[in-house]
Parts: C-alpha cells; structure tokens; sequence
C-alpha cells in the first residue's frame, strides 16, 4: 500500500473535502496548503499517493506542480478557474483522477467519486463543504440537502464555518482534530468548544454589522467602510457596506502599511471581478478573484479615485 498525504485548503470547504479523503484513506497524513505554497508542499512529499483537494493552480507555479504530479499517484478535486496556459487536459495527463467544476464545491467533486466507497452519510461533508462555500445550487447538493432536515445542517456549517474564526481553532493541529472527527462521521459540533466559538464570532459579526451601519458612506453604486475594529470578517463587512447603505455593491477598507487592502462583496449580480481588476488597474494597483466576490490592493492614497473607477466598471 502506497503512503497517502492529504493536501487541502483550511477552509470550511477543504476541511470537508479533507475528511471525505480521510475517510476513504484512513491512515493518510492531512496537510494544509493554500495556492502560493501548493509547489514549496509538494517538494517536500514523501508519501507517494496524494489527495489534493480545494487548492487552485497559480500560473506562476503550474507547470512544475504539474510536473511533480506526474510522477506521483495524485487525485486531484477543484473548482477554480485554471490559471492561463493550462488546460483540462493537460492537468488531467498529469494525475491518477481528476475531477474540476466551477460550479460545485471541492467536497461535492470529491463525495461524488469516493461515494462508492463510502457510508451513504457521508454525503452530509459535501452539504457542508457546498454550503460554506456558496455552491449549495448545484443539482447534486440541491437533490441531497432533500434528503435532510436542512435546519439541522445549517446549525453544523455555521458551527464550523462561525467556530473557525475563534482563535482557538485558527492553527492547524486544532483543523486537523475536525478532519479527523467528521472522517469518523462526526459533526463539526462535536468538537470540543466549536459551538461556543462560534456563537462568539456571530456576536462579533452583528456587532460589525452595527459599527458598518453607523459608519458606512456612499458614492455611485458602492457603498464603503474604512477604519474597522479589526481584520477579520472582511467579506462581511463588505456585504454589510452595501446593504447598510442600500447600494448593490460594498467595499471594505484597510490600511496596510504601504497600500489599501479591499474586500469586494455584491447584493446583485455584478460581476465583482473584472470591475476590481480593471478599477485596481486604473489606479496603479491589482485585483481580481470571483465574479460574487472580489479583491485590490492599491496605493494608499487612490481610495477616492478607485472608488470612482469602479462606480464606471460596474456599469449597474
Ligand atoms: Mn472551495
């Protein structure tokens, strides 16, 4: 038998799809990675069969991540848009089994081809991982939230989702003790002290939603928060920036040292990615991400000019 690693994203999502993978390699070793230090991880595998879930491929890195798969037994789940250059075909020449859909989730893509091997219960990992990650429509999460009583599910996604931003269950030791109980068949509440971090940082949220209505200002389209209590919650405080000042879309604002860091949240359908880029770009900055959330970076002193740059990208 080949050693397995289990190399995932340490999000609500990668977290599922890691216990899915779990469950079907009991004795493998979990790992967590994020894109840009997926390459770096994979130099130092020496488990010669790799679960790869929930991490997207950078353009700058593809080609030798890709390289290293072919000579490993990779199974490899995703759902983020390849990076240029790199094809379906050529990432499925380079890995044992591939499975890549925009539209489903990480744990979904994974639960669909381990299903065979596993408990028909399982399927709850792949509810949660589409409901943390926003792709709970798909027909498949769609035809099996049906089968449960969906209240239920709710209350254990937004405990991991919620419990997750407790500083308690920030490091890795303490997501892999989650992956762990959910491969068993345990719910994400079953873990020592998840629930009452949860209800913390749902507190802390509506309290966020409280400071955004206060201070929340408007241009165009957008609406927009600066100075906020902290770092955390930042697609939140987005969201909140729009709804607080009825407008379709929402930006967060924090300062960083050298520049602007801002979140991109929308109420419609805008397509929040191409506007971040174009708008980022417009002011000597860079952004990017999902057409339903998006991100920039820019200089520190462009906020009012980005604002208006995006007001004309949106065209809403
Ligand atoms: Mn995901």
């Amino acid at each position: 038998m080949p050693k397995t690693l289990i190399l995932t994203h340490a999000d609500s999502d990668g977290i599922c799809a890691g216990a899915i993978a779990l469950a079907v390699f009991p004795g493998a070793r979990v790992f967590f990675t994020k894109p840009v230090s997926l390459l770096e991880d994979l130099k130092n595998v020496g488990e010669n069969r790799i679960i790869l879930c929930d991490i997207a491929l950078e353009k700058r890195t593809a080609k030798d991540a890709l390289a290293i798969f072919s000579r490993k037994e990779v199974m490899y789940f995703d759902h983020h848009p390849l990076p240029s250059g790199i094809t379906e075909a050529l990432v499925d020449k380079s890995v044992r089994l591939y499975a890549h859909d925009e539209q489903s989730c990480g744990s979904e893509l994974a639960y669909r081809k381990f299903a065979p091997s596993l408990p028909p219960e399982m399927v709850l990992l792949a509810i949660y991982g589409a409901i943390g990650d926003y792709t709970d429509s798909t027909r498949f999460v769609q035809a099996a939230l049906a089968d449960w009583e969906k209240r239920t599910l709710y209350f254990e996604i937004a405990t991991l989702v919620l419990g997750m931003k407790g500083e308690r269950f920030s490091g890795y030791d303490a997501k892999r003790e989650i992956v762990r109980i959910m491969a068993k068949g345990g719910k994400p509440s079953d873990m020592p002290g998840l629930v009452e971090a949860a209800r913390d940082a749902a507190d802390r949220e509506f309290e966020l939603y409280d400071f955004v209505k206060k201070k929340a200002r408007q241009q165009g389209n957008v609406g927009c928060i600066e100075k906020l209590p902290r770092f955390g919650f930042r697609g939140a405080a987005a969201l909140f920036a729009a709804t607080a000042t009825g407008k379709p879309v929402g930006i967060a604002v924090y300062k960083r040292r050298n520049y602007l860091d801002i979140t991109i949240r929308r109420r419609g359908n805008a397509d929040l990615h191409k506007a971040a880029e174009k708008a980022a770009e417009a002011v000597g900055g860079s952004g990017g991400g999902h057409p339903e959330a998006a991100g920039a970076r820019i200089p520190k002193d462009r906020l009012e000019d980005f604002l208006k740059a995006l007001n004309r990208q949106l065209r809403i």
